[in-house]
C-alpha cells in the first residue's frame, strides 16, 4: 500500500487532475465526508488528508509514503531527509511584503527605521530582511495576516500572493516580491526503497502529467 499525503483545499483539487491523467481517481471528496482517510481506484494507493504545514512531518516520519506541499511551508519548517524530486507547478503563488496604501515602505527602508512585521513565515521573513539590512521586530501570526497593519499590529505583511485580490480588498499594497512559490512532490526515502517500482511508478505519473502541462 502507498500512502499519498494531501492537504484539502487547493493542494488536493490541483493535484486531482494530475492522477486523472494517468487514470487515478480519490473515490471520496474531502467536501462532502469527514473522512481523512480516502481511497483511490487502484487498490494500492490510499490518500490521506493532513494539515498543509503537516505534510511534510507526515513524509518525513513515514506516515505518508509521499506528499504534495508548497515550497514555503517546505522552507519554513524544514525538509530534513525528504527526497524533494519534482516540481509540480501547481498552487502558485508568491511570498510579498505588503503594506497599507499610506505607509511609505521606500522611506522606511530608506531611513533605517525598524519595521514591525507580522507574518507566519518568519524564517523565510527573517532571512529576507537581514539580506537587505533592514531591522525588524517580528511578530508571529497563524493566519489573517491581512489585519495586522489595518489595525497597527505591524508595518508590513509578509504572506502569500496569488490575485492580489485580498490585498486589495484589505487597502494593501505589495511592496516587494520574495520568492515565487510552487507544490513539490516530496518523498519518504526508506519508502523508495522499500517499495521500489509501485513508487517510481506514482512519481513518474507526477513526472509526465508535470511535463504535459508545461
Ligand atoms: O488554510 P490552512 O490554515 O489550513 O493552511 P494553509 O493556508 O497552509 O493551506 P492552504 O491550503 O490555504 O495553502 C496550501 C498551499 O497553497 C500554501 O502553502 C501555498 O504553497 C499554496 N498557495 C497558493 C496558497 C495561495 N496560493 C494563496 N493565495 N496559499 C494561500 N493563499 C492565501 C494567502 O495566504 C492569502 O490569504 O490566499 C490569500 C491570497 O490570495 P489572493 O488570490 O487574494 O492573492
Ligand atoms: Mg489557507
Amino acid at each position: 500500500m502507498i500512502t499519498l499525503a494531501l492537504s484539502k483545499g487547493r493542494i488536493f483539487e490541483e493535484t486531482l487532475p494530475l492522477l486523472a491523467a494517468a487514470g487515478i481517481e480519490v473515490l471520496e471528496d474531502p467536501e462532502k465526508s469527514r473522512k481523512l482517510i480516502l481511497t483511490t481506484n487502484q487498490p494500492d494507493l490510499r490518500v490521506v488528508l493532513v494539515r498543509a504545514t503537516d505534510v511534510p512531518t507526515y513524509v518525513q516520519y513515514g506516515g505518508a509514503d509521499l506528499g504534495v506541499t508548497g515550497k514555503d511551508t517546505l522552507i519554513e519548517h524544514g525538509a530534513e531527509g525528504l527526497y524533494q524530486p519534482l516540481d509540480l507547478r501547481i498552487a502558485e503563488c508568491r511570498v510579498s511584503v505588503a503594506v497599507r496604501a499610506d505607509f511609505d515602505y521606500e522611506q522606511a527602508v530608506k531611513q533605517g527605521k525598524r519595521l514591525k512585521v507580522a507574518t507566519k513565515y518568519t524564517a523565510i521573513a527573517r532571512e529576507f530582511f537581514a539580506s537587505k539590512g533592514v531591522h525588524v521586530d517580528m511578530i508571529k501570526l497563524y493566519g489573517s495576516m491581512e489585519l495586522a497593519p489595518l489595525t497597527g499590529l505591524a508595518d508590513a505583511i509578509v504572506d502569500l500572493v496569488s490575485t492580489g485580490n485580498t490585498l486589495k480588498a484589505n487597502h494593501l499594497v505589495e511592496v516587494e516580491r520574495i520568492m515565487d512559490i510552487s507544490s513539490h512532490l516530496v518523498v519518504n526515502q526508506a519508502a523508495l526503497k522499500l517499495k521500489q517500482a509501485p513508487m517510481r511508478r506514482l512519481i513518474d505519473v507526477f513526472a509526465r502529467a508535470t511535463q504535459a502541462r508545461a
